[in-house]
């Protein structure tokens, strides 16, 4: 029956149509513009890399032949003549700005171009997954493309909670890889907290022999405990700190990928490990507390010491110095900070916060770095330079960018990654509410309630992973994907190009990319609960 024939005929064509299936290679974030042409290119061990000489050569060229070699086993060849059956990196000033890049596949092969050996390096990211995964691209073929690609924001960033549980060297690594495969640029190191200490300063050895470690008491979870101990004390002690080799080790692993890292030192609050090595900064109340005592001058010079040697060791151009849930009540029962009160005319808490926060500023401010900081610091005034991270929801980033400060939009609700993403029983542990990939796809980092002219101040946005429920680099993987695989999407794509449902397609064969890499992921992440 002919009819019958054409209805069935009909019926699959409309199927396979209204299927928003991508191309098997669907890259994540989503770049500006992607048009197919008709041809294929395919790369063979003839294949040579031509590299513009004034880019890092090593840096880039070993980027194309690590992927390469993992998924198809070839290595290719560097040249500085261009040829056809090329992969060319070349430099090209009208590509801006800084991370924009634009790739082409023809005749002559990959030509990607960029003003800066950023923009090469994020095309390369864009390369790697439209030739993976291996259980879709079987062999390094490439249809014919024109890719023009920007991101939408400069601040595509990561923070990583280090205190309440230590994450080795190697682990971090592995987190800085996840963020530079989705063109993420922030690596935020939260090092200091009242758990644990984890960075070396020279001038403050007991920072980390002891602030470092910590005893686990019976069934009291690690991160509940404050109490410091030795390396060597008896009993089961846990901790763990880096060394400035370590730490430099660290920043030039990232910045290999592009990606600035920035050094968090929490004060005044969150300090009870450092404050248990040295309590003479504490507030003059009957218990150490853990929070510095803004009335010594002493404080303020220890602090400095500590920020002094910090800022040898990262070159960004910022210095996060935390300033959230400052515990303000031990200042209102110490005599020194009275009396500074009384003499700087200081009527509240929040005003001595204010101080405390603007002293600290000046200093960081003649280091030639900018101060960044939790929107607590917003309260009982904003030092006019400081650059202001908003977790509280957005109100605070709101606030400070109307005001003319640089923002960093971080809400909890939907950017914790410390949060569940799916059906309770499948998920490990977590803690604070529920956040899931979509709702962090949604994102938008410019709230309409900012003032036009003052929009540019919203630097971009990141997700916070804080570990008091995070012991190993399994579970960080699992918190990280694919909600960053979201965000990046979020802050990297403009908004008139995302797309829910084609991003959904997409994770599908980015699962295969995440677990070809050994990464642990959330599956149940597309299945919410709510
Ligand atoms: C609040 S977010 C904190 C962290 C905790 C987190 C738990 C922020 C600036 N401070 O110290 O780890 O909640 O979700």
């Amino acid at each position: 029956d002919f009819s019958r024939l054409t209805q069935i005929i009909l019926l699959l064509v409309v199927t396979a149509c209204s299927h928003t299936k991508p191309p098997k290679m669907g890259v994540i974030p989503q770049p500006m513009e992607m048009n197919y042409q008709p041809g294929t290119f395919k790369i063979n061990d003839k294949t040579v890399i031509v590299v513009d000489s004034s880019f890092e050569e090593k840096q880039l060229t070993e980027e194309i032949n690590s992927f390469l070699k993992d998924n198809f086993n070839i290595q290719l060849e560097i040249s500085r003549s261009p040829q056809e059956n090329a992969i060319h990196l070349v430099k090209a000033m009208e590509v801006a700005p800084n991370g924009a890049y634009s790739l082409t596949v023809g005749g002559d092969g990959v030509t990607i171009k960029a003003s800066t050996g950023q923009g090469i390096f994020y095309g390369i990211q864009t390369l790697a997954q439209m030739l993976s995964p291996k259980t879709e691209v079987k062999e390094p073929v490439l249809n014919y493309v024109q890719i023009n690609d920007a991101p939408a924001y400069e601040w595509r960033g990561m923070m990583l909670d280090v205190s309440r549980h230590f994450v080795p060297k190697d682990s971090v690594k592995k987190v800085i890889d996840i963020l530079a495969m989705h063109k993420m640029n922030k690596f935020h190191w939260h090092l200091v907290d009242g758990i644990g200490w984890r960075i070396q300063i020279d001038a403050y050895p007991e920072l980390t022999r002891k602030g470092a470690w910590r005893k686990v008491k019976g069934d009291k979870k690690p991160w509940e405990d404050f109490e410091i101990a030795s390396k060597d004390a008896e009993g089961e002690v846990y901790g763990g700190f880096y060394t400035k080799e370590d730490i430099k080790e660290i920043v030039a692993y990232a910045k290999e990928r592009f990606i600035d890292v920035i050094p968090e030192i929490e004060m005044p609050g969150h300090s009870e490990a450092a404050l248990q090595c040295y309590p003479e900064f504490s507030c003059d109340t009957e218990v150490i507390t853990g929070v510095y005592c803004a009335g010594n001058d002493d404080t303020f010079q220890f602090l400095q010491n500590i920020i002094s040697e910090v800022v040898e060791l990262f070159p960004n151009e910022y210095v996060h110095i935390g300033g959230d849930e400052v515990g303000k009540g031990s200042w209102l029962k110490c005599n020194k900070c009275k009396k500074r009160m009384q003499q700087e005319n200081l009527q509240t808490a929040e005003e001595l916060q204010s101080y405390f926060v603007r002293r600290m500023e000046k200093f960081i401010h003649s280091k030639n770095k900018k101060l960044i900081g939790w929107d607590e610091i917003l309260e009982g005034g904003l030092p006019e330079r400081a650059t202001v991270m908003s977790w509280r929801g957005v109100e605070g980033g709101i606030e400070a960018a109307n005001a003319g400060h640089d923002v960093v939009m971080s809400p909890g609700d939907p950017l914790y990654l410390d949060h569940s993403q799916g059906k309770s029983e499948y998920e490990p542990p977590s803690w604070g509410g529920y956040n899931n990939v979509l709702k962090i796809y949604d994102f938008n980092p410019v709230p309409k309630d900012i003032a036009p002219d003052k929009k540019h101040h919203i630097l971009g946005a990141q997700a916070n992973l804080w570990t008091e429920q995070v012991k190993s680099l399994s579970h960080i993987q699992y918190m990280m994907l694919p909600r960053i695989s979201a965000l990046s999407e979020a802050i990297w794509t403009k908004a008139e190009k995302r797309n829910r449902e084609y991003f959904i397609n997409k994770l599908d064969v980015h699962f295969d990319r995440l677990y070809e890499k050994g990464y642990n992921y959330s599956g149940s992440s597309l299945t919410p609960d709510y």
